[in-house]
């Protein structure tokens, strides 16, 4: 597994007083990637900070009611897709959605193992673009803090990690053939970082989206094959230890030509940088 092995904590990027600060990440010398469509099973020991998503009251309880993924990126903070807290998913405001948790250290949706621990409170990125997918994110704070080793740093503006061509991996509990096949398990798919000229051949605008490289990247493979799909949204993408992107949208899953469009990791960071200079005392509110 890749642990960070650098923290830069001499520049938090304050989210809230309430001592809720991503850890940024400096290129940083890193071990192999540790360890969907096109991916192989994982367990999440090797991946602590990845999370599920969970309402067994919208979505049923057979797969602990799990429907979105998420990534703890400080011992009370989750991030996720903005979509995935919206009303189009959820079928109420995130508030409203009493039994709404997130689930770590559970590998297999059919046990009962790790913690599940309520989210006290939802903030969506208030640039979020639902039209074309801008800003796809939220920060979800947790009752409960989860311990320091399920943190992952993210990579800020200008790491290498962002570079094409990079190597990154995805998990997820999402659907492993774009047909509607969820899994018990967490799986992890290896893709590549995709030059932004690429994203944008593939996403000029249309009905999905629209490629915006200032606040999204694509990762996939040229002949397709290996990909997230639904289900997976607001999980981790993540190059040389780092947390680069979340799972936001894309063309079907895994077709060639049509890669997964993440929400880029350095545009969350700036828009939370901003959130905390505009007034920390605040901190993220709206929705719980
Ligand atoms: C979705 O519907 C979704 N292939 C997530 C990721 C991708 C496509 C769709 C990327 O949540």
């Amino acid at each position: 597994m890749r642990r960070p092995l650098v923290r830069a904590l001499a520049r938090p990027l304050v989210l809230a007083t309430a001592a809720v600060a991503i850890p940024l990440m400096n290129a940083a010398p890193a071990a192999s990637d540790t360890i969907v469509v096109g991916g192989f099973p994982i367990d999440v020991s090797q991946s602590p900070w990845t999370v599920a998503l969970s309402s067994r009251d919208r979505f049923g309880g057979t797969r602990s009611g799990q429907f979105c993924g998420g990534v703890v990126v400080a011992p009370t903070a989750v991030l996720t897709a903005a979509h995935c807290v919206g009303e189009d998913v959820l079928g109420a405001p995130a508030n409203e959605v009493r039994d709404f948790k997130v689930i770590a250290g559970r590998t297999d949706l059919y046990s009962d193992a790790g913690r599940e621990i309520a989210v006290s409170d939802t903030w969506v990125n208030p640039e979020y673009d639902r039209y074309s997918n801008s800003g796809d994110f939220a920060v979800l704070i947790l009752a409960e803090p989860l311990p320091e080793t399920s943190v992952i740093g993210a990579a800020g503006a200008g790491d290498t990690a962002y570079e094409a061509g990079t190597e990154a991996t995805v998990y997820g509990w999402g659907d492993t053939t774009g047909y509607g096949s969820y899994p018990r398990s967490l799986r992890a798919a290896r893709v590549h970082v995709l030059a932004d000229s690429r994203c944008e051949r593939a996403y000029p605008g249309g009905p999905e989206g629209t490629y915006d490289a200032r606040t999204m990247l694509c990762a996939g493979e040229i002949g397709g094959g290996r990909d997230a799909c639904q289900g997976d949204s607001g999980g981790p993408l993540v190059a040389r230890g780092r947390l680069i992107g979340l799972v936001s949208w894309g063309s079907g899953c895994a077709r060639a030509g049509s890669p997964g469009v993440y929400t880029r990791l350095s545009d969350v960071l700036r828009v939370l940088g901003g959130t905390a200079r505009l007034g920390g005392a605040a901190g993220p509110s709206g929705g719980r």
